[in-house]
């Protein structure tokens, strides 16, 4: 288990002050002159060795992406995009960053923000995060005021401004081109990658898009060192993470813990088991809903980073897990997120938009069992069609869950269409 001084994030309950001099105590703004005092390129370096993967669901190098920004200057500003759209389903962990310790998010936003030549920060909130906005704006608001951002930010002679921005509800405006179109003031559509955004992203200008946790983590790194983050977890998959649990969990949470912990481990101590006991477990989805389904035979002992979730053939996504148990109707579940994702396509490309469709068709004659049993390869074969061939994930994060559920439960499926036909189970339905 993380020890509590490993901990980035000190006041995730919101158990104290979230205010700049309770933030100041908790060691944040800590002599961010002097970090800004190293110069780009020792920052970009450190954030690189710290093996810092980003932490929205995608897992780039964080370091790595910073250092695609250019470094002479062409005339363009340069900007800096806190994607906040927290969206996916299941996905809770940015919120608790931005309502309770919301100044890891603005000292992170000038570091980064300076570290790629930026002068100015967007945070892109969701639509429905009003308290979260609330609470952003008061720390930027106190910031302002301590001389820490703004004009000679922290006495750098680094100027630097962050303005919030309100999204209206749409998912798809989390893909970050789709959020740059939106932040632009248009219908949020994703572009064409490449080229990508630290080329041409907002105006057309250099940008990078991060996740929140991905930037409010800088600061402590930089402070800590790069060696102290990725000595924790193991290669590849190091350092601290947010993980969170919903569902069928005794406690639901959110918590920081270290990357490479084991599912039983994170459930059995922060989220107080899963109710009726792992007996009781049929599924888990591991990192938000785009993540397919784990069967509960492969989860206790699962290891939540990302080589783990991938040698499972799922991911780990935004380690949010959905928690399954056995009076859980895995179809139906699987069905609903079908439909959500055929809800939030964009229906600029033919095959997410017609695929997203088709799935959820098919899905809504599965779950009612008045599908035939080859429905189901059919299934599979659409989901497959769609993967791979979309402008941006959303098609693959429309399969994903699909594919995961006949990976694991194609029994369930037809044992509902051979009991709509005859009115038997198989045995294993009827366990
Ligand atoms: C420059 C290159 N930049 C990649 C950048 C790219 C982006 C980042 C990752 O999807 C996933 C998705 C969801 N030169 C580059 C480059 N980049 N190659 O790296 O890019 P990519 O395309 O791998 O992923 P993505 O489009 O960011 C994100 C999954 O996350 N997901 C969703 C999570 C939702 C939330 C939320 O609601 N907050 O996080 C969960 O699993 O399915 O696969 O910046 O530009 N050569
Ligand atoms: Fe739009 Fe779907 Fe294509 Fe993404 S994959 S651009 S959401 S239609």
């Amino acid at each position: 288990m993380l020890a509590d001084t490993d901990r980035i994030f000190t006041n995730i309950y919101g158990m104290y002050d979230r205010s700049l001099a309770g933030a100041r105590k908790r060691g944040l703004w800590d002599d961010t002159a002097g970090i800004l005092g190293r110069g780009r390129d020792k920052i970009i370096e450190e954030m690189k060795a710290s093996g810092l993967r980003g932490r929205g669901g995608a897992g780039f190098p964080t370091g790595l992406k910073w250092s695609f920004m250019p470094k002479g200057s062409d005339g363009r500003p340069h900007y800096l995009v806190v994607n906040a759209d927290e969206s996916e389903p299941g996905t809770c962990k940015d919120r608790e960053i931005m309502r309770h310790d919301p100044h890891t998010l603005i000292e992170g936003c000038l570091v980064a923000g300076f570290a790629m030549g930026a002068h100015t920060a967007y945070i892109y909130l969701r639509g429905e995060y009003i308290r979260e906005r609330e609470a952003l704006q008061i720390a930027i608001d106190e910031a302002y005021d301590a001389g820490l951002i703004g004009p000679n930010a922290c006495g750098s002679g680094w100027d630097f401004d962050i303005y919030l921005h309100h999204g209206a509800g749409a998912y798809i405006c989390g893909e970050e081109t789709a959020l740059l179109e939106s932040l632009e003031g248009r219908k949020g559509m994703p572009r064409l990658k490449p080229p990508f955004p630290a080329n041409t992203g907002l105006y057309g200008c250099p940008t990078t898009v991060n996740n929140v946790e991905s930037i409010a983590v800088a600061p402590t790194i930089l402070r800590r060192g790069a060696g102290w983050f990725a000595g924790i977890g193991r290669p590849n998959n190091v350092g601290t993470k947010l993980f969170a649990m919903s569902g069928h969990v005794n406690r639901p949470c959110v918590v920081e813990e270290a990357m490479g912990i084991t599912m039983r481990e994170l459930i059995d101590k922060h989220g107080g088991g899963v109710r009726g006991g792992w007996d009781n477990l049929k599924a888990i989805i591991p990192g938000g809903a785009s993540c397919p389904v784990l069967p509960a035979e492969q989860c206790a002992d699962a290891i939540m980073d990302f080589d783990g979730m991938r040698e499972l053939k799922s991911s780990l996504g935004t380690a949010c897990m959905i928690v399954m148990d056995k009076n859980t109707d895995v179809v139906k579940a699987i069905w609903r997120l079908s439909k959500f994702f055929k809800h939030e396509s964009c229906g600029q490309c033919t095959p997410c938009r017609e695929g997203t469709g088709w799935m959820m068709r098919v899905m809504d004659r599965l779950v009612t069992g008045e599908a035939e049993v080859e429905e189901i390869d059919m299934l599979l074969s659409v989901t497959k069609q769609v993967e791979g061939h979309t402008i941006c994930a959303l098609g693959d994060a429309a399969a994903w869950p699909i594919q995961g559920l006949i990976r694991h439960f194609r029994n369930e499926i037809e044992d509902r269409i051979k009991y709509k036909k005859t009115g038997r189970v198989s045995a294993v339905a009827a366990e």
